[in-house]
């Protein structure tokens, strides 16, 4: 018999105390990543026994209403039947091979069909490899060594892009990560997003010898904040001019804000727009390890065995993880299913925007497709510095009383927030009143 859940008492987190206790004792702060471990709002990281459509069950049994779907990948919810029985067959034929399948083509073909500005793509383990591997391949399409990073935007561990911006306008980073060396992040300059004239003088400063810009169009890292369109537009713009090449990291928004991603979005307000490069994971994955890269045929064949960029991977397009991603993509290219995802998500906004503002709570909020943020600040941010500006106490109030009430956000105020296929209106409408109840004592009345 399941213990009885309170949801107004700490009883529930027992079972995951214990769990946390036992987990720390083997691995590193008892996560195996960093954002799961609670450390930003407090309190007992919940274990999860199970999941299912827009749920997981906790070690003690407690249902939690999941916002966060795996950071983005479950977007059909946990457990949809034709993603399972996809992997389930494909196991039974075979783990991995190391050798190609005709699996890869098909989900290489799927993708491309959503992606316009990409001939070719590469098939990876995780964003990082995909993120790390873009970067490899710019530099070594362009012969050039500087890249162009935004303050806030995350784009995988990899070592050049763990850099935090140097002292003053448009100079290079310094290691935001012991064990980087200076000189690993000596070539990354980091600009904060959405800043126009930075990005002007970066490139009148360096613009011949930058390979490549990499951003989150719409930056899921920061919670939820918009590339301009101008900036979008001028980051075009000058990567064109100046003969380096734009990196989209769609990571979290490809397949997920749209199908053909954020890219898709900018290119209606931006006639003809298209990144050089693409990186994709998450969604394509559909919760199991698979990630890519792409774009157009002249820079990808610069990777090995054509070129001279080297790029590998034992489990590179394995053959469950192709069958997971596959069926994802194949559901959710069904007719009506993103118009129903966008409109479950703006009906999640929504509500929490008027419960908000009825209860005198300063907030903002965004949406696109089936990705959200919200903020605890009068107005939608621009910036990584705005968005720090949340008090973080206030953020944890609201963390906590959801979780209370079996509600599972982010962990931390710069995460976005994520709705599936399988959150009904049942629980859209439970996520609000349940919001409300916080709210009342968020107010600032
Ligand atoms: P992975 O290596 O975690 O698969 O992907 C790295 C990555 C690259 N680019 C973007 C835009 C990303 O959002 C990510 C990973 N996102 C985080 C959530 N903010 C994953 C969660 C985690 O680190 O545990």
């Amino acid at each position: 018999m399941k213990p009885s859940i309170d949801p107004r008492t700490a009883l529930h987190t027992d079972l995951n105390e214990q769990l946390m206790a036992r987990a720390r004792q083997v691995i590193p702060g008892g996560v195996n990543s960093p954002v799961r471990a609670f450390r930003a709002v407090g309190g007992t990281p919940r274990f999860v026994q199970r999941a299912q459509g827009a749920y997981f069950w906790d070690a003690n049994g407690q249902r939690y209403i999941d916002y966060i779907g795996s950071w983005g990948p479950m977007i059909l919810g946990h457990g949809h039947p034709a993603v399972l029985e996809a992997v389930q067959k494909a196991a039974a034929d075979g783990f991995s091979f190391g050798a190609p399948t005709e699996r890869e083509i098909e989900l290489a073909e799927e993708i491309l069909a959503l992606y316009p500005s990409m001939e070719m793509l590469r098939l990876v383990s995780s964003g990082t490899e995909a993120g790390m591997s873009a970067i490899r391949l710019a530099r070594g399409a362009t012969g050039r060594s500087k890249i162009i990073k935004f303050e806030g935007c995350y784009h995988g561990h990899a070592d050049a892009l763990l850099v935090k911006a140097g002292s003053g306008l448009a100079t290079f980073g310094h290691p935001t990560s012991a064990g980087v060396p200076p000189e690993v992040v000596q070539h990354t300059l980091v600009l904060e997003y959405n800043h126009l004239a930075q990005l002007e003088q970066a490139f009148a400063q360096h613009g011949a010898e930058v390979a490549c810009v990499i951003l989150e169009p719409i930056a899921g890292n920061m919670n939820f904040v918009r590339a301009s369109v101008e900036f979008a537009r001028r980051a075009r713009e000058l990567c064109t001019q100046h003969g380096a090449l734009l990196i989209y990291d769609e990571v979290m928004t490809g397949c997920r804000v749209a199908l053909g991603g954020a890219q898709s979005v900018y290119a209606q307000q931006i006639p003809g727009f298209a990144p050089d490069i693409t990186v994709l994971g998450k969604v394509i994955g559909g919760g199991m390890p698979l990630a890519a890269f792409g774009g157009q045929r002249a820079v990808m064949e610069q990777l090995a065995p054509l070129g001279p960029v080297y790029q590998a991977g034992t489990l590179s397009g394995n053959p469950v993880a192709t069958a997971c991603g596959l069926a994802t993509l194949r559901e959710i290219k069904k007719p009506g299913f993103f118009d129903a995802l966008s409109a479950q998500t703006r009906r999640l906004v929504d509500g929490l925007s008027a419960a908000a503002q009825q209860h005198g709570v300063p907030f903002a909020a965004d949406c696109q497709g089936g990705m959200f943020g919200f903020f605890l600040l009068p107005e939608l941010p621009r910036n990584y510095g705005e968005v720090m500006k949340t008090d973080g106490n206030r953020f944890n109030t609201l963390f906590h009383g959801l979780l209370n009430q079996g509600v599972y956000i982010a962990p931390a105020l710069y995460e976005a927030g994520f709705v599936s296929g399988a959150h009904s209106d049942a629980d859209i409408d439970a996520t609000i009143a349940a919001a409300a109840d916080i709210f009342k004592s968020l107010s600032i009345k």
